[in-house]
């Protein structure tokens, strides 16, 4: 007999269907037995009755062992009825088979686990419910991005992961072995998606990056994903970040229209985010707000710390009604080469950073275009006396006649992680990679 998928059992009440899940629990009352089955698409329970034929068997079950059941359809008794889509029915078994058997899980399916429980396991408490809505919620994200910028004429892109040389200022990259050369991981696509502007105008990207950075905190990762635009024909950066909020504002409508239930399970409520244009200010004003408003004594410094993202936060919140921030003009010295330099601002940029929920989620802002002018900058900022020499396959772009553009990056599991209310964007890698970590632990502690 044909699958039928959980979802569907409700249309055959009253007849035999065949179902394939897993079980979640065995329920033995000695007289009847209650097993709670799954799919993807949801849940039932199927019932045995004490004089049947496998009833030794059934009471054999365990959590976790995948099951092929046929029975009727029928209507629970009015006591038995619960929530939920198959909550008024359940499945007498004609018969069953077992097509995989499981040990028991290392972990109480439902309990609050730690996170090195949660990571050591990763293959098993991936089942989890609250794990389940946490990548729906990120299918999501993923998938409104794609969707509101292919709408806006953008077209996507694959970068590649295999890099000679690195876009966000050297440091912190992986080397690799690339035959008898060294080659590294791409920390960002931006010299590619920069080269794309003066192919295809307007392009974005979702993909892997990967930063060496020995941060042990709970917004880095050594492998993230990275959701880009850059932006041909642009004033300046404010076009960029109009663009970037008509994306935030898609992605968090599809999330409240597709995802309902999986921000119940994670008890997560939706941000606020404005129609108008989102509060915005310039780093040093920032920081004499957070100076004379909260007492924290931060002017000249050449960023933000996460306590104050976190403060301005609160104060967008309170002050404005968005959950969404925009700091402008950081210092040209602590952008990278590619950054514009503001003339009517002289030593800071026309660059921004969107923070959301006490945290930096997207970095973006225009770029020089000019060929001269970044040879110069490129000079300036690494020291190369020829940046020909380095940079060649890059500047060729920019030889050839280059529009005015910006873009930006943001983080996919930083995004996730604040949208589901998760306190470690680790959380929101299905596999995460740290310095502690490649899927088993690397160091004892
Ligand atoms: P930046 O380096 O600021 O900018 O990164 C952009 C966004 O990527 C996310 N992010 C990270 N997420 C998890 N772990 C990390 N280690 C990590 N590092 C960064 C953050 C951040 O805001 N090329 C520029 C973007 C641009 O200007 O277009 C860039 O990569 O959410």
């Amino acid at each position: 007999m044909e699958r039928c998928l959980l979802r569907q059992v409700r249309e055959h009440n009253g007849s035999e269907v065949t179902v394939w899940g897993k079980v979640l629990v065995v329920r033995d009352h000695g007289k009847v037995l209650f097993i709670d089955l799954a799919d993807r698409t949801g849940s039932v329970q199927c019932v045995l009755k004490g004089d049947h034929p496998q009833f030794a068997e059934a009471q054999k079950l365990t959590p976790e062992s995948i099951l092929m059941v046929t029975g009727a359809v029928q209507d629970r008794s009015e006591k038995n009825r619960s929530d939920g889509d198959n909550g008024a029915l359940e499945i007498l078994v004609s018969s069953f088979s077992q097509s995989a058997a499981a040990q028991t899980l290392p972990f109480d399916r439902d309990a609050d686990i730690n996170i090195d429980t949660l990571f050591d396991y990763r293959p098993l408490t991936l089942r989890r419910s609250r794990e389940q809505a946490v990548f729906r919620v990120q299918m999501s994200v993923a998938q409104a991005f794609r969707e509101y910028l292919s709408g806006e004429g953008f077209m996507e892109f694959q970068a590649p992961a295999i890099v000679g040389g690195d876009a966000e200022g050297g440091a912190e990259v992986f080397g690799v072995d690339y035959f008898d050369k060294r080659a590294s991981l791409a920390t960002s696509p931006q010299l590619y998606k920069q080269i794309l502007v003066g192919a295809f105008e307007r392009v974005f990207s979702v993909g892997n990056v990967f930063r060496a950075e020995k941060h042990s905190t709970s917004r880095h990762l050594n492998e993230y994903t990275s959701m880009d635009f850059e932006m041909g024909y642009i004033t300046d950066h404010t076009d960029v970040q109009a663009m970037l909020e008509g994306c935030v504002r898609h992605i968090v409508r599809q999330v409240a229209d597709r995802c309902k239930n999986h921000l119940t399970v994670l008890e997560a409520s939706l941000p606020i985010v404005p129609e108008t244009p989102f509060p915005s200010m310039k780093l040093t004003e920032a920081q004499v707000l957070l100076s004379e408003k909260y007492g924290i004594s931060c002017e000249g410094e050449k960023d933000l710390a996460p306590e104050h993202e976190r403060v301005l936060c609160e104060h967008a919140q309170k002050e404005t009604g968005s959950d969404f921030i925009f700091i402008t003009h950081y210092p040209t010295e602590t952008r990278p080469m590619y950054t514009y330099d503001d003339a009517d601002d002289p030593g800071y940029t026309k660059g921004f950073d969107l923070l959301f929920r006490g945290i930096e989620i997207s970095t973006g802002g225009q770029r020089i275009h000019d060929y001269s002018t970044l040879i110069e900058k490129i000079t300036k900022k690494t020291g190369i006396a020829d940046p020909e020499t380095v940079f060649s396959f890059y500047l060729q772009a920019f030889r050839y006649g280059m529009p005015p553009h910006g873009g930006m990056g943001m983080g996919l599991e930083r995004l996730t992680a604040k949208l589901c209310g998760l306190q470690n964007a680790k959380e929101a890698s299905m596999f995460p990679r740290d310095r502690n970590r490649i899927d088993v632990k690397l160091y004892d502690e």
